[in-house]
């Protein structure tokens, strides 16, 4: 179970964004600080995980959703062509222990990886 985090208050409607997309388990908003012309956090709304290896072991299918999200996304802002990153642990750049992926996408820096 991750600890609380600001996602986590995101999930509860506790502080606001701007949805972008949503289903019954995963919802999209717009980076606050972002880092190409469309980057966009998928999340699912579970707190369960800490990253993307907890979930992919824990539950593929939210995994693959996440994904299917963001090539929505991509479409909907991008032509469909997208970076996703999963920054995985402190290490890495995770600063936010609620599992997310960064959608980065439009006229993208050749090494710009986050
Ligand atoms: P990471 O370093 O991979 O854990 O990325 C966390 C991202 O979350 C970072 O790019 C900034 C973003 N972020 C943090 N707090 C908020 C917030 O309150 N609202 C939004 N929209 N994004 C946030």
């Amino acid at each position: 179970m991750a600890a609380e985090t600001v996602f986590g208050k995101i999930v509860a409607g506790e502080i606001p964004v701007e949805i972008l997309a949503e289903t019954e388990r995963v919802i999209a908003f717009p980076d606050i600080s972002p880092q190409a012309p469309v980057h966009i956090l998928v999340i699912p709304k579970s707190t369960e995980y800490r990253d993307v290896t907890e979930l992919a072991a824990g539950d593929p299918g939210l995994l693959a959703e996440l994904v299917s999200v963001a090539k929505s996304l991509a479409e909907e802002h991008a032509g469909g062509e997208f970076r996703l990153v999963f920054n995985t642990g402190a290490g890495a750049g995770q600063t936010v222990f609620h599992v997310h992926a960064h959608l980065l996408a439009g006229a993208l820096e050749e090494r710009s990886l986050l």
